[in-house]
């Protein structure tokens, strides 16, 4: 059942210090002035959060000189001497699990399972991971030197990996940041702030400014800034992509997907089931990278509808911090209605709705896991990005079909593919146009390992060695002094 005691750390939290719920510029909260407001939601109850400011012109001036002050003397110190403050984050970051992962699952409804089992410790890694590279970095990117100042805009469903995956790239390459969380789920970069203060990182190389779109066109075009990093739609980022076409400033975006999960007659069933599971019903389906397609050799479509449809009537859906939950709450009323809109859409194009019997917990933003069968490769089902727990299902009948298949979208994020045969998966993970492949598995992460996407899922990698790159650019090496020898 759900934990208490955990759940009550948190509201305490919540109830105390409310300077907290504003943005963090220069190592202390600021309050903002004469900002619009805004409020956090906790979709599985459908009670306020908090309350924040949006920040305006001041507040981001305020944020991005912060950065600029103090980027060169964080780009100056000692590589070891910046590892050192990505450990400590990084232990913070474990010493606060329980409390992150509890106010995570209350501010963006996914299961408590999924924040303490993947999430935290992700951000942990991700941290552990560039401490090493700020270690490494002098030596393994000779000549290089950080871009400057990053303006990073981040979406809401990983919250605090998405920061991490953001934040600690830039630091270990010397950069400074100005942050902006999502709208819906502020609350873990403002514990993240908290965590800064703990572990003493220099005032201004982490700076978080609270808001919504509006707050984010304006950092990310602010003349100060010499990056952008972002994560969130592709309309949006390609908003982004305009706006700084005529400035300077280098770019970064991981986008929308539409990934393939492509199960071939020779596949291993019951594992495919549960990957479905990972692929799509996992964190609501509001992933990325969600393996949303499902590509089925047509001899075996049947058998797996069937087995699936079994799985998910054993789904347990409900209050996300019970610990024996499977899938929480959609983050949002208005993500709720865009996922309810497009399934309405996918049955009148022809595809056959399945959805478990149990009923939906009374409040909240539930929606359940869904089975879209009969999928026309062209129609909307399969072509648009749902972000919610919903698979569509569409048949192949050759190994060159399925590539075709899996090949038909705007997007490249990831695939995944199941088959017992080594020559069939290798020959068609080579033909698959997308930033990672998974076979007979999905959704595995590694910091050390860089993601991205081909296509309308954007450019630039996170992670590794190509992730740190992205915060880098050639030194300016100063003149040679004295008389150069003739
Ligand atoms: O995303 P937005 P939304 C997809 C997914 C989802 C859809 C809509 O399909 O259903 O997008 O979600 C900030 N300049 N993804 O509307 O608007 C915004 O405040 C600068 C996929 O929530 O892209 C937030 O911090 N910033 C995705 C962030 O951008 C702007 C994750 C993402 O919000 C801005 C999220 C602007 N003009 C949604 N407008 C993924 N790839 O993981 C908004 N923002």
């Amino acid at each position: 059942g759900p934990a208490p005691e955990d759940d009550a750390i948190v509201r305490e939290w919540l109830a105390a210090t409310p300077e907290k719920f504003a943005h963090f510029v220069d190592g202390a909260f600021v309050a903002g002035t004469h900002e619009r407001r805004f409020e956090t939601i906790e979709p599985a109850t459908g009670r306020v959060l908090a309350e924040l400011p949006a920040a305006g012109t001041t507040t981001i001036e305020a944020a991005v000189a912060a950065a600029r002050a103090a980027q060169k003397g964080w780009a100056d110190l000692a590589g070891h001497d910046r590892a050192k403050m990505l450990y400590a984050l990084a232990r913070a970051v474990q010493r606060h699990a329980r409390f992150l992962a509890v106010l995570e699952t209350i501010d963006n409804g996914k299961p408590i399972r999924e924040t303490r089992d993947i999430d935290v410790p992700l951000v942990a890694r991700h941290f552990y991971h560039h401490a090493g590279w700020a270690e490494l970095a002098a030596d393994e990117f000779r000549g290089m030197a950080p871009v400057g100042v990053c303006a990073q805009v981040i979406p809401w469903n990983f919250p605090l990996l998405m920061l991490a995956w953001k934040v600690a790239p830039a630091l270990a390459a010397g950069c400074t940041v100005v942050l902006k969380p999502a709208e819906q789920t502020p609350l873990s970069a403002i514990a993240f702030a908290e965590i800064c203060m703990e572990v003493g990182l220099p005032k201004g190389v982490v700076n978080i400014v609270q808001g919504d779109g509006e707050t984010g066109a304006a950092l990310v075009g602010h003349e100060g800034v010499d990056k952008v990093a972002f994560t969130g739609s592709t309309d949006v980022g390609r908003s982004i992509r305009v706006a700084t076409a005529g400035q300077r400033k280098a770019l970064s975006l991981e986008l929308g997907g539409k990934s393939p999960f492509v199960v071939f007659e020779d596949a291993d069933i019951e594992a495919a089931v549960e990957g479905v599971v990972d692929a799509v019903w996992f964190n609501q389906g509001e992933v990325c990278c969600a393996g949303s397609r499902l590509l089925v050799h047509e001899s075996i479509a049947d058998h797996l509808h069937q087995r699936l449809r079994e799985r998910m009537e054993t789904m347990r859906l409900g209050n996300p911090l019970d610990k024996a939950i499977d899938m929480g709450a959609i983050v949002s009323q208005q993500q709720l209605t865009r996922v309810r809109a497009i399934v309405e859409t996918a049955q009148k194009e022809g595809a056959r709705l399945f959805q478990p019997a149990a009923a939906l917990p009374e409040t909240g933003t539930f929606y359940p896991p869904s089975l879209l069968t009969n999928v026309a490769p062209a129609s909307t089902a399969a072509s648009v990005e749902i972000f919610g727990p919903v698979l569509a299902s569409t048949t192949f009948r050759t190994p060159a079909e399925a590539i075709a298949l899996a090949n038909d979208t705007r997007y490249g994020l990831a695939a995944s593919l199941w088959s017992e045969n080594v020559s069939t998966v290798l020959h068609v993970a080579e033909r698959v146009e997308a930033g990672v492949v998974w076979i007979n598995a999905t959704n595995l992460f590694d910091a050390a390992a860089p993601f991205g996407g081909y296509r309308e899922s954007g450019y630039g990698r996170e992670g590794g060695a190509a992730g740190m790159a992205e915060y880098l650019k050639p030194e300016c090496l100063p003149a040679p002094r004295g008389k150069v020898a003739d």
